[in-house]
């Protein structure tokens, strides 16, 4: 098979683990803490989970334990792909064979589906080696299946007792690793032995708390996605004629935007949160936008970069309201909705079933956009943002406004402008060093989980802003993360996603500077990942992750 030159090299990299959990595998030994509660909801979440709520915190460090039994254990990369998914999975294969080599690892192909359907592959050395430190998730493929069904349930139970599995590990984002949380406590309540154990993945950044400092690929997203941020000021820059708006992932926290925004300095960055605190209406961001074209456009700067983050229609009040009643009334009259052919005739129907003021601002959105809205939710019930062509839309609405500022004199400038979505571009990229490091100890030490008979619980690994030897490892309970939720008009357990805080150091830092960008020039180009050279330039954490943990960026 052709291989690249880098991909070749890549192989050749070792992942660092923290000290506490590398050398000699019996000399790891566990602390456990005391019980844990939910975020809140604490009554109703125990009745869910009454054999895996409240469990203590655990942590690995140097001492004497045994970690050498013989598992056979599957694992399933689930949702949306993130970089270092790869080292997840080699980190945990080679765990489970320092501790026994009899030990075995089936990867479940196509996500939670190969569960339910007993798809497996057996990997071996050679199949492991082949995906070191590379991204992707093609070594078993994923999938956005929910296990929701007690037939799903009861199959992916069938599924463990014909592998004799001792362990099921779910690498995934929030929804996954609440899915995680309910197989936990359904193979309990089934009296199964089979353990199931998560890794925080998700590029959006927003699986994080405060023993789960950051979800792996947030790292590498948004480096690959800066470097081309970087790119496209140095153009507009240098021809000065377009102003770039950059629709960027993240379906529903601004993580991504930020922190692409503290790398490259753009002239606007929306936050997402922010539009919400603030109950900004479609015209009030319009309006920011055309404040800083308006001011540059007096210096005769005609061009500049503005950076959207996707999930914002969805903190927009008006649109954020009509999304909510569409979900509710598609979730009760589903086979009805399923059964309107055409756009005209889903909008037809929705005037029947929705209020007189969300859909008076359904009529006013173009149909484009409006028909993105509509689309399949994913199965756990999400809009799917990524097709929502946002950017387009304030492009549309810009331009409008800037014509009226025109025709009034107070604008004098030449306006145009280019769309680019940056998504997919990042998603799959060869891990940097932070997440090839982070990756590889959160599967290693998975295992170190499994060996320690602990379920329900998701790998954590801490002091993430500090030399890779210095990072803890051990393990949170996923009750600890949940809270109740509205979810296609129910009340559902779900593990809290972690918004972009207005209060804390990534923001405030950018609050700090905003002003000045909008008006001057002031584009950082951030370049390529580097993999091989100095620490200083290869194993250098995200500006978000930095920044919260108090360290000059
Ligand atoms: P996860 O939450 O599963 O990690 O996925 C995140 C994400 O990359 C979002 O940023 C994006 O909105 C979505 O996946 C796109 O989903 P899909 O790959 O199904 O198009």
């Amino acid at each position: 098979m052709d291989i690249s030159v880098l991909q070749k090299t890549r192989y050749e990299y070792k992942p660092k683990l923290p000290a506490g959990i590398a050398g000699d595998i019996n000399a790891i030994k566990i602390e456990i803490g005391k019980p844990t509660e939910s975020i809140s909801d604490h009554k109703a979440l125990k009745e869910v989970f009454k054999h895996t709520y409240g469990k203590p915190l655990a942590v690995f460090s140097k001492g004497n334990g045994s970690h050498s039994g013989e598992y056979k254990v599957g694992v399933i990369l689930s949702g949306g792909q993130a970089p270092g998914g790869h080292n997840v999975i080699a980190g945990l294969y080679d765990g489970l064979k320092k501790g026994n080599p009899g030990s075995k690892l089936y990867g479940f192909l196509g996500g939670p589906s190969g569960l339910i359907d007993n798809k497996t592959v057996l990997f071996t050395g050679e199949i492991i080696d082949a995906y070191r430190n590379t991204g992707g998730f093609d070594i078993i493929g994923s999938g956005r299946t929910k296990i929701e069904t007690p037939e799903q349930f009861e199959a992916s139970l069938e599924t463990t007792k014909k592998l004799g599995l001792d362990a099921v590990v779910i690498i995934g984002g929030d929804d996954s690793n609440t899915n995680a949380a309910l197989l936990a406590e359904y193979f309990m309540e089934k009296g199964s032995k089979v353990q199931v154990i998560g890794c925080p993945k998700t590029i959006d950044g927003d699986l994080k708390n405060e023993h789960i400092e950051t979800s792996f690929g947030f790292d590498t997203a948004c480096k690959t996605y800066s470097e081309l941020i970087g790119n496209i000021a140095r153009d507009a820059n240098s021809a000065k004629k377009y102003w770039h708006f950059i629709k960027l992932m993240g379906r529903a926290a601004s993580h991504i935007a930020l922190e692409c925004a503290l790398q490259t300095q753009p002239n606007v960055c929306l936050i997402s949160e922010e539009v919400e605190k603030k109950q900004m209406s479609l015209s009030q961001i319009v309006e920011s936008i055309c404040v800083s074209i308006c001011k540059r456009a007096e210096n005769k700067d005609n061009f500049g970069v503005i950076l959207i983050p996707e999930g914002l229609v969805e903190f927009i009040p008006e649109i954020k309201k009509l999304i909510q009643e569409i979900n509710d009334v598609v979730a009760k009259h589903t086979e009805e909705f399923s059964n309107l052919s055409s756009y005209i005739d889903q909008q037809y129907w929705l005037s029947r079933v929705i209020s007189h003021e969300s859909y008076n601002v359904l009529l006013t959105l173009p149909p484009e956009f409006a028909r993105g809205l509509l689309a399949d939710r994913d199965p756990h019930g999400n809009v799917q943002v990524s097709l929502i062509e946002t950017e387009k839309l304030l492009m549309q609405l810009v331009e409008k406004r800037l014509n009226k500022l025109k025709d009034e004199g107070v604008y004098k400038g030449k306006f145009s402008s280019l769309g680019h979505f940056f998504g997919y571009e990042g998603r799959c990229a060869f891990p940097s060093n932070f997440d090839a490091d982070y990756c590889y100890s959160l599967g290693f030490n998975a295992f170190l989980l499994i060996a320690s008979g602990l379920t329900g619980y998701l790998s954590s690994i801490k002091n993430l802003t500090a030399p890779a030897s210095e990072w803890i490892a051990g393990g949170v309970p996923l009750t600890m993360m949940m809270n109740m939720e509205q979810r296609h008009g129910l009340k559902k357990p779900v593990i809290k996603k972690a918004l972009v805080d207005l209060e804390g150091r990534p923001f405030k830092t950018f609050d700090l500077k905003r002003d000045i960008w909008a008006v001057k020039t002031c584009f950082l180009y951030p370049g390529s990942i580097q993999y091989f050279g100095p620490p200083e330039v290869c194993d250098i954490p995200s500006k978000t992750i930095a920044l919260e943990h108090n360290k000059v960026i």
